[in-house]
């Protein structure tokens, strides 16, 4: 089938991306840059999606289908970012609409800072440095600041895709034991390489980890998976790190269990109402708060830039689309 292609497309860009890729996108595209770096608010989102052929958004621009009922001639949405959660593509696939993402050049940087939150985290590394910082550093002593072993620990990873698989392998490096649940068990191969085993009940195998990581993407069937009830189930000395969606954790009730004590720690890059952070979390010792900065490198952000381009172009030639993002229940086969 011949798929619609334009030559010409208007691109509107929400956000300021690195400088190289909104000057190639300005010489391929009639571009229009955002000229400060405030996320749009859902006005300008509708005055942005009725005056395009492509927009260009970020995890920060709630696309929903209120906004997207404004699209006149959108044919494309290229978000610059993996997770679509805050697009409804369902209501984008219904005006025939396209959807796609940046999956694969983020993945190796996530997983290095959710690696770096494994360590950080029981290692009281965050805190020590506050500690230091603040003058309370007396000098070493044998019962000064212990945190636990990561070596020999359990690691469950929740979302076993590209990123809980990298998360995985550097996990192996430290000498955890490699755990995760999965909607789908991972292909046997990837098993054997990840030496993973598969618990297909969340509930089991957070009461058997000390770590849990959490790499799923944010859906309805996710939403608050790791809940009050699924917390209790948890060792008061294990451990959460959240890289994936604040959505998938019911902040209020973690911020709760880890004031009472009831878990070791947590480490945090991402939060369930963005950029607000739960009040209670704010002042715990055994909690790492990042500001959502799992793929915030310069060469993430690049090719990052890199890869909505060539969906964009994709549009242009009338290739199919690299990223496409379908909603849940389309195939591929039905859906061009
Ligand atoms: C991005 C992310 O920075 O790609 C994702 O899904 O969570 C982040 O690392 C953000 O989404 C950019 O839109």
């Amino acid at each position: 089938m011949v798929k619609p292609s334009i030559s010409n497309p208007r691109v509107i860009v929400t956000r300021r991306l690195p400088s190289e890729i909104e000057a190639r996108m300005d010489d391929l595209f009639t571009t229009t840059l955002r000229a400060d770096d405030k996320p749009m608010n859902p006005a300008e989102l509708k005055a942005a999606i009725a005056s395009c052929d492509v927009l260009v958004p970020t995890v920060t621009d709630v696309i929903d289908a209120d906004v997207i009922a404004a699209a006149t001639d959108l044919k494309l949405i290229a978000n610059f970012g993996a997770g679509t959660d805050h697009i409804d593509v369902a209501a984008a696939h219904k005006r025939g609409i396209m959807v796609t993402n940046t999956p694969g050049v983020l993945t190796e940087d996530t997983a290095d800072l959710a690696m770096a939150l494994i360590l950080a985290v029981p290692r009281r590394l965050v805190e020590g440095d506050r500690r230091t910082r603040n003058g309370n550093f007396d000098g070493w002593s044998p019962t000064f600041m212990l945190g636990h072993r990561v070596r020999g620990k359990k690691l469950g990873i929740i979302g076993m895709g590209r990123i809980g698989q990298a998360v995985a392998r550097r996990a192996h490096a430290f000498g955890l034991d490699v755990h995760y649940h999965n909607r789908r068990r991972a292909p046997a191969f990837i098993e054997e390489e990840l030496n993973a085993t598969y618990w297909p009940e969340l509930d089991a195998m957070l009461t058997t980890i000390d770590i849990l990581s959490i790499s799923c993407p944010s859906t309805p069937s996710t939403h608050h998976m790791i809940n009050e009830a699924r917390l209790k189930l948890m060792s008061e000395n294990s451990y959460i790190v959240n890289t994936s969606r604040g959505e998938v954790i019911d902040e209020a009730a973690l911020a709760n269990a880890l004031s009472k004590g009831e878990l070791g720690g947590a480490g945090l890059d991402v939060y369930e109402n963005e950029p607000e952070v739960h009040p209670d979390l704010m002042d715990l010792p055994n909690v790492i708060l990042a500001p959502h900065i799992g793929s915030a490198t310069h060469e993430s952000r690049r090719e990052m830039g890199e890869k909505v381009m060539i969906n964009i172009r994709a549009l242009v030639d009338g290739h199919a689309y690299p990223d496409r993002v379908l909603p849940p229940g389309a195939s591929f086969s039905k859906a061009s």
